[in-house]
């Protein structure tokens, strides 16, 4: 695989400190080297240019923090993304889950001016699928999904030009946080959700298998990995932490059996913040669950 790795040093769209520094820990964790070991092709493409958060003046304009900068580093991560070739299989490091809008929708424009059906796998504690008006704290990082089907900024909303993802394209797996006006969002949106409670009650076998099922009818797969998905005992270098989260061996068995399916075409690993880590552990991690996803095997 001709795999490209791109940087999202962004903490704009969180609500704490440091995860900009997340790039950094996963190119330490030699993310590049794992993946080179297992014979693919790796380019490191270097970062996408953020603005500093103590040079721009933090307010809050119709609920969104740092609305303009989230949006123009956006747009840079689309633009980056969109002229890579069509073989490519890019992961995009960061940063906070804001920068999934970009990720998700430059990825759906790669070799296709127009969008390719894109199918999600959203791996998060959270849903992610907050509008401005449904957001307890204004994080456009708690808000991706929900922009990426159109809802929310026109702006934010469309930086696919007409390009929109279908409520019946996404999957989310080991949710277990999500906000009271977001339950009825994702309801009314008709996302199929995987809830930890699924995922202890079918396994994730079941639960990966029925995913990749329903999203059959998609071009192409991308897998959006937040390091809180995983429990915090497992992943404890991410800002929101939530108990209850997947296993180790859940999170790489996922990886493994999305891995056999031939289908994933691009991957995120975002919100791993090295100052609420215990040396590099979360990349470490981070960095294997990538390595599974990408053909590492036990034998
Ligand atoms: N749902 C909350 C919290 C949150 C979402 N994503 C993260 N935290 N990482 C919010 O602010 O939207
Ligand atoms: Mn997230
Ligand atoms: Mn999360």
């Amino acid at each position: 695989m001709n795999i490209q790795i791109l940087g999202i040093p962004m903490d704009l769209g969180a609500g704490r400190r440091g995860v900009d520094m997340g790039p950094s820990a996963l190119r330490n964790a030699r993310l590049a080297h794992h993946l080179q070991q297992l014979g693919h092709q790796v380019t490191d493409l270097g970062d996408v240019c953020v603005p500093v958060p103590e040079t721009v003046d933090k307010f809050t304009e119709g609920g969104y923090v740092f609305l303009e900068q989230v949006l123009e580093t956006n747009r840079a991560i689309v633009e980056r993304l969109r002229t890579l070739p069509d073989s490519a299989f890019p992961i995009t490091i960061g940063g906070d889950h804001s920068m999934g809008i970009g990720t998700v929708a430059g990825n759906a424009l790669r070799g296709n001016p127009s969008g390719h059906r894109m199918g999600l796998i959203w791996v998060d504690a959270h849903a992610d699928f907050n509008t401005p008006e449904t957001s307890p704290s204004g994080n456009i990082h708690g808000m991706p999904v929900a922009h990426l089907t159109g809802l929310g900024e026109r702006r934010l909303a469309s930086l696919a030009g007409e390009w929109r993802l279908r409520n019946t394209d996404i999957v989310m797996i080991g949710i277990r946080s999500v906000d009271e006006h977001e339950r009825e969002l994702l309801r009314e949106h008709g996302v199929r959700v995987y809830t930890m409670k699924d995922i202890d009650q079918k396994g994730i076998t079941r639960v990966t298998e029925e995913t990749l099922d329903y999203l059959s009818d998609t071009e192409r797969l991308h897998v959006s990995y937040d390091a809180d998905a995983l429990d915090p005992s497992v992943t404890p270098g991410t800002g929101t932490t939530v108990p209850g989260g997947l296993t180790y061996r859940e999170g790489h068995l996922l990886m493994e059996l999305l891995c056999d399916s031939g289908r994933v075409t691009s991957l995120d690993i975002v919100e791993v913040n090295p100052i609420l880590d215990t040396r590099n552990k979360t990349a470490e991690v981070m960095v294997s669950m990538a390595a599974s996803l990408l053909g590492q095997r036990i034998l």
